[in-house]
Parts: structure tokens; C-alpha cells; sequence
């Protein structure tokens, strides 16, 4: 009878002690727990993240009585991947001294983590808003071949930001080199510069020349054989963008999205199926400005030397285009860290400029 009740005995406090083992890791784990893991963050949600790295001083770049009026730079990560691009891009804002206030729109599930916020906001960020994700209408009819454009649309939610008055939207595949904020001092509806290809591959019928004021050269638009109901259109890059929220261009846009799964062959080819085809198309009949491709530089082609003005003008916004896997930020398993996959060496550069103001939030306050 002893032997069964020590047994008993052995065995509750075994479960004691395995229940406090699990106390132990959940409330060491709450640290990097989302701030509201019951609740989610409400979509529209505003979060000023500037006291998080011990910034604002109670000042309020944004007041809610001016909601409508803000102009912003703004840029989004839907994936948790991009994060650390994100980290880049606030340390190279803020490197250049911009003006405005500085927006990272996120889904729930990654803002509501406090260790995101408080990045964002070493990194630069004033503000974190919740959006959700859009996802690929291709895939609900089965023509999703590119996992990873799943929701790429999301990027059409920008026009939904009815909180500003216009929003330059940058990709956080960017690093800004030079101060934007001109962008935003423009009055057109939306500006956007140019998918480029080299002068000496411009030939043929199906290419647009178009003079650059900028820098007062003759390029060429890229990838101009998109055709559109049998005509070509122009192809801009939708990494760097001037926007106006609106919600009737919202409607459009999805619209339009939606027309475009359905009866054209837009998920055939490099360039379809994603938020740039259906901004190009609906912009193609509208007027907007043409920016710079100064505004929106290729790591790529900046690298390939075809474009011979880099010698002579320097690049505002670089631009790490393409697939996840070639992200700046991808490193080969156990690789040193000089091997990162940095096409033009500026991600690594501003991820550094990321890393020291970490390092300077973290350390003590001086006596
Ligand atoms: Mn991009």
C-alpha cells in the first residue's frame, strides 16, 4: 500500500514540477509573444511606434483631426522575410533625413509582436498599420504557377490608406540613397518610374523611347511587348510609387484584377499575374508622371554597366527586384558575411546603418 502511495506521490509532483517547467517557458516566451494574441489587431490600426526606441517625446507627427491630409512614405511586408528588408530601407530613410512621416503596413500576425514594432521603430519607422492581405484570385481558379506571388495584390491595399493624402509606396526590397521627399511636395494623382532596358537593345517596333527629364537622356521601356486586348502597353515598375488612396481606385483596380484572370492570359509570361500588370494596364489610359528611372534603379542592371548615365547621376532608390530567393538578404547556410547575396553592396550597407542604432537602443543610458 506504502509503495502505490509514494508512487502517487512521486508521480503529482512529477506533474508539478512539468507544469511549472511549462509556466517557466511560456512566461520566458512572452517577451517575443504578440502583444494581443487573443484579440487580433483590428485592420486600419494605427500604432505610433517612435517611444519604442525612444523617439517622439509625446509629439504627434499625425493628429487624428488631420486624418486625409498626411502625406507619408510608406512601404509593406506581408511575409516575415521581409522584415529585415524593412529594417534596411527605415535605417536608409532615416540616414537621408526625410520629413515625412514613415509607415510600415503589416498583416495582424506580424504586427502584434512587439519585437516588430520596437525594429521598425529602431530602424526609423514612426508608425506601424495593420492591413490584410489580399489574396491571389489566380489560385482560387487554379492558375497560381508562382508560389511565391500568392498575395502580391496585397500591394494594391496602398490605395485603400485613406488616412493620407497621397503616399510614395516604396517596396521593402529598396534602399533609398538620396532624400525622396520631393516626391511628395508633387500634386500628380500617380507617378511612377519606368521598367528600363539598355538604348543598344531598343530597337524594333515594339519598343517606347521616351526622354528622361532628369537627366535629360533617351531610354527605353523595357518588356514593351505586353499586350493588352492587342496592343502594347508601356511597362512601369511598381517597386517605387506616388499614390493617391482612393477607394473608387481600389474598386477598379480589383475589378480590373478580376477582368484580367478571367478573360485575358494575364498569368502567362513574366509579368503577369501580379499587382504591376494590372496597375500598368490601368494606367495606360490614365495620366500619370513618369518619373526618373533615377527613382527606381535595378541592383542588376546598375551592376551590368549597360546604363552609362549611373557615372554621371547618382541613383535616389535602388531596387533588389525579383524572386525571394535572390533577396540581398538570403544567406547561404554558414556563409561569411561578406558572401551575402548583395548585388550592388547597398542593402549590406544599410542594414549596418540598421545594426548600429540597434546596438545604440540597447546599450545603457550614459550617466
Ligand atoms: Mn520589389
Amino acid at each position: 500500500m506504502n509503495r502505490f502511495r509514494r508512487r502517487f506521490v512521486a508521480l503529482g509532483v512529477a506533474l508539478v514540477v512539468a507544469w511549472l517547467l511549462l509556466l517557466c517557458y511560456y512566461v520566458s516566451r512572452r517577451g517575443d509573444a504578440p502583444t494581443a494574441s487573443s484579440e487580433a489587431l483590428a485592420d486600419g490600426t494605427l500604432i505610433d511606434v517612435r517611444a519604442l526606441s525612444g523617439r517622439g517625446n509625446g509629439t504627434t507627427l499625425l493628429h487624428a483631426s488631420e486624418r486625409g491630409r498626411w502625406r507619408a512614405i510608406v512601404t509593406l511586408v506581408t511575409q516575415r522575410e521581409y522584415l529585415i528588408g524593412a529594417y534596411g530601407l527605415g535605417a536608409s530613410l532615416r540616414n537621408v533625413a526625410t520629413t515625412y512621416a514613415t509607415v510600415a503596413c503589416l498583416p495582424s500576425d506580424l504586427a502584434a509582436f512587439h519585437s516588430v514594432q520596437r525594429n521598425l521603430s529602431i530602424a526609423g519607422f514612426d508608425y506601424v498599420r495593420v492591413i490584410t492581405r489580399l489574396g491571389n484570385p489566380a489560385r482560387d481558379i487554379g492558375r497560381l504557377h508562382q508560389a511565391h506571388k500568392v498575395d502580391v495584390f496585397t500591394k494594391l491595399r496602398m490605395f485603400q490608406l485613406s488616412e493620407f493624402e497621397r503616399v510614395l509606396y516604396l517596396d521593402a526590397d529598396t534602399v533609398v540613397k538620396r532624400n525622396v521627399d520631393a516626391l511628395l511636395a508633387l500634386n500628380d494623382e500617380f507617378a511612377v518610374a519606368p521598367e528600363v532596358t539598355p538604348m543598344w537593345r531598343c530597337i524594333g517596333e515594339h519598343h517606347f523611347i521616351f526622354r528622361d527629364e532628369l537627366q535629360n537622356e533617351d531610354w527605353c521601356h523595357g518588356h514593351t511587348r505586353e499586350l493588352y486586348h492587342g496592343r502594347m502597353i508601356k511597362l512601369s515598375n511598381t517597386g517605387v510609387m506616388l499614390l493617391t488612396p482612393s477607394p473608387r481606385t481600389f474598386d477598379e483596380l480589383w475589378a480590373l484584377t478580376l477582368d484580367e484572370l478571367t478573360h485575358n492570359d494575364t498569368c502567362i509570361g513574366m509579368a503577369g499575374c501580379n499587382d504591376q500588370r494590372v496597375l500598368n494596364v490601368y494606367y495606360d489610359q490614365r495620366p500619370y508622371r513618369q518619373l526618373s528611372v533615377l527613382y527606381n534603379v535595378f541592383c542588376d542592371q546598375f551592376m551590368q554597366g549597360n546604363f552609362s548615365v549611373f557615372r554621371h547621376h547618382r541613383p535616389f532608390v535602388f531596387h533588389y527586384r525579383g524572386q525571394a530567393s535572390f533577396k540581398p538578404w538570403i544567406l547561404r547556410p554558414g556563409s561569411p558575411r561578406d558572401s551575402w547575396n548583395d548585388q550592388c553592396g547597398e542593402f549590406v550597407k544599410a542594414y549596418d546603418l540598421y545594426l548600429k542604432a540597434y546596438a545604440a537602443a540597447a546599450a545603457p543610458a550614459p550617466r
